[in-house]
């Protein structure tokens, strides 16, 4: 059994493909971006699930391939939908430290979304914090480049990690995606709603919008929207989907 052999060969056999999540804008429900959510269809076990297989492309470094294989497709297909006359949204790609540290990380990125034909804003590249531990200035420096050309950045799983103030101040951040973990008890906890409210109106201080993941329901939702909350993510609204599901729910944006 060894997961990591097959990993190798999944991207040239095929068994990779992207689902995608909606974000929605809290105010006004519509869709407004997707993030692509990386999936492998391994021919024995079926659906691994990435908590499952990103450990392991990011010990063995096929995570470098791999990211850019997600990297491409999904601004592929954001493009695609683009050309379909549908409602342009923002497609986030969810980047691991390894991908960020490469010597050649923004060629590479160019080069993607130049052959991709989509506009730089309709990116946006997901990292967490822990993306900076031991790398703080060249993941800074990276990310100054990134906002000269209008990709977009957020910081995923915000709360849960190396959260210094001091170092969000700092970042050229687009984008502050609020952990699943405070929505979840952010009606039963003790303080989760206070830390939340606490987060958007930090992100309005510093100008970054700010995402709620992991909204399950009407109750959460409607806490949310009355916190002024951009826009939230979760099953509430929808689970991850194939492209053809985007198409659906961007046609019935009105
Ligand atoms: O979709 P799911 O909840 O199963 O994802 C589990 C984890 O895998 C999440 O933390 C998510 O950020 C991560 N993940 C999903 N797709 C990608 C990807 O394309 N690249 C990286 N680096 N992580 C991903
Ligand atoms: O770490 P990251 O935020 O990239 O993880 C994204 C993962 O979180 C997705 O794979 C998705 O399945 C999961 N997720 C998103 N929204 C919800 C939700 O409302 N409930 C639960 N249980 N999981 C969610
Ligand atoms: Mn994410
Ligand atoms: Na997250």
């Amino acid at each position: 059994f060894s997961l990591s052999n097959d990993l190798r060969k999944a991207l040239d056999k095929g068994e990779l493909f992207l689902d995608y999540m909606p974000r929605v804008h809290a105010q006004s429900m519509q869709i407004v971006g997707v993030e692509a959510l990386l999936r492998w269809n391994h021919p024995d076990w079926g659906l691994v699930s990435p908590a499952e297989f990103i450990p392991i492309a990011e010990e063995t470094g096929l995570i470098v391939p791999i990211g850019e294989w997600v990297l491409r497709e999904a601004c592929m297909q954001n493009k695609r939908w683009q050309r379909m006359g549908l409602p342009p949204i923002t497609v986030s790609v969810n980047f691991s430290v390894q991908q960020l540290l490469r010597h050649n990380i923004l060629q590479t990125i160019d080069q993607i979304v130049k052959e991709s034909g989509l506009s730089p804003d309709r990116l946006e590249i997901e990292i967490t914090e822990s993306s900076f531990i031991s790398n703080e200035k060249v993941v800074t420096d990276l990310l100054l480049e990134l906002r000269k050309r209008n990709i977009k950045v957020s910081l995923d799983d915000f709360g849960t990690g190396y959260s210094s103030l001091y170092l969000l101040k700092r970042l050229a951040l687009h984008t502050i995606k609020i952990d699943r973990s405070f929505v979840e008890e952010m009606l039963t906890g003790s303080h989760n709603k206070s830390i939340i409210e606490c987060i958007i109106r930090l992100a309005g201080e510093l100008n970054m919008q700010v995402v709620a993941e992991g909204v399950e329901n009407k109750a959460q939702f409607e806490c949310l929207r009355q916190m002024r909350c951009d826009e939230i993510q979760g099953f509430y609204f929808s689970r991850p989907v194939e492209p053809d599901s985007i198409v659906q729910l961007l046609k019935n944006r009105t």
